[in-house]
């Protein structure tokens, strides 16, 4: 963080570095690493679902629910589709107004248009971003298709999956292997026609996967403006619980820690990578690559040997 890793930033510190996080600024890169996600206290809750599914509705009732047990609570909306992050979108896509003027509540849209390993750099940042700052329960929320979902599914301690009835999305998120990647599936605004059909199909869905006898079940439940948020409350309980216990959560975490070291190694890459074409012997290469004096095969794996004999000599100095 800007002036100490070990103090608890204020919020608009931490509002400062998740828009640097965001815009993929390298310098935040060497602080992020430091800041621990150790603690089995802090709970990384993922949000996923179709477009319109109504995760920010839920959210909204779940911090509720989260702040009378006194919880801090952050809540990351990862959206790699929008063309900035905060002001108007933000009060578009997150309906969580009632949460405006609690300072135990933060709440950020996570776009990240940043060179730099982009959302699988950004979500890891965030994370410790917000813990560092004090926020235990850390909310993702993101649309459940393509690789957002499959990141934030990475960085989650409990994935949440919410289906509307209606909408055929049962049976699309199945498809995409999406169901896999559930702890918890929730079938959203139970107040419509077709939300009994939509859990019973899940229900079934889940009985057809393969599960050892002691694997995590996925329970099904039933949420509507409000209604059924202690049932989905005690069901992330639960999970938590048979997590802690069963060495899952541990696991998840270390991945975790892997995932975000893959992707700060990719960003410090990507960054050379970006020095070398550009420098002198990049430009001239580039150059014959232009005018095809040179198979670009060749002037790539030439950039490579460069780039490697730069870095014994900067070794042996
Ligand atoms: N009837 C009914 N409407 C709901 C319920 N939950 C959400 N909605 C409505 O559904 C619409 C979408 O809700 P959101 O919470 O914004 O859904 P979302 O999944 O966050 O949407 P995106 O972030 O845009 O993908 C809004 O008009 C909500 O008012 C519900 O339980 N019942
Ligand atoms: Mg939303």
């Amino acid at each position: 963080m800007t002036s100490s890793c070990s103090a608890i930033p204020s919020r608009r510190e931490l509002a400062r570095v998740l828009t640097r996080i965001d815009a993929g600024d390298p310098d935040v890169l060497r602080h992020l690493p430091s800041l621990a996600i150790d603690d089995a206290d802090n709970w990384i809750l993922g949000v996923t679902g179709g477009p319109g599914a109504g995760k920010s509705t839920f959210i909204d009732s779940l911090v509720t629910r989260l702040r009378r047990d006194g919880q801090r609570v952050a809540v990351l909306a990862v959206d790699p589709s929008s063309p900035r992050t905060g002001g108007a979108l933000l009060g578009d896509r997150i309906r969580m107004v009632r949460h405006v003027g609690d300072a135990d509540v933060f709440i950020r849209s996570l776009g990240s248009r940043g060179q730099l390993g982009g959302l699988s750099l950004a979500i890891p940042g965030a994370i410790r971003a917000v813990i560092a700052a004090g926020y235990r329960w850390v909310v993702l929320e993101t649309v459940g298709v393509g690789q957002s979902a499959v990141d934030v599914a990475r960085f989650s301690d409990t994935v949440l999956l919410l289906t509307a009835p209606g909408l055929g999305d049962a049976v699309q998120a199945g498809k995409a292997g999406i169901n896999e990647i559930a702890d918890v599936f929730v079938v959203s605004k139970a107040d419509h026609d077709g939300a009994r059909e939509t859990a019973r199909d899940l229900e079934a869905s889940i009985r057809l996967a393969p599960r050892a006898p002691h694997d995590w079940r996925p329970p099904v439940v039933l949420t509507s403006l409000g209604d059924g948020i202690a049932e989905t409350y005690e069901a992330i309980a639960r999970h938590r619980a048979y997590s802690l216990a069963c060495g899952q959560a541990r696991a998840r975490r270390r991945a975790h820690r892997v995932s975000h070291w893959r992707s700060l190694y990719m960003a410090l890459l990507m960054g050379d990578l970006e020095r070398a074409v550009s420098s002198r012997a990049g430009t001239d290469l580039r150059d014959q690559v232009a005018t095809g004096q040179i198979d670009p095969f060749q002037a790539a794996r030439d950039l490579v040997h460069m780039r490697a004999a730069a870095e014994e000599s900067e070794d042996a100095r």
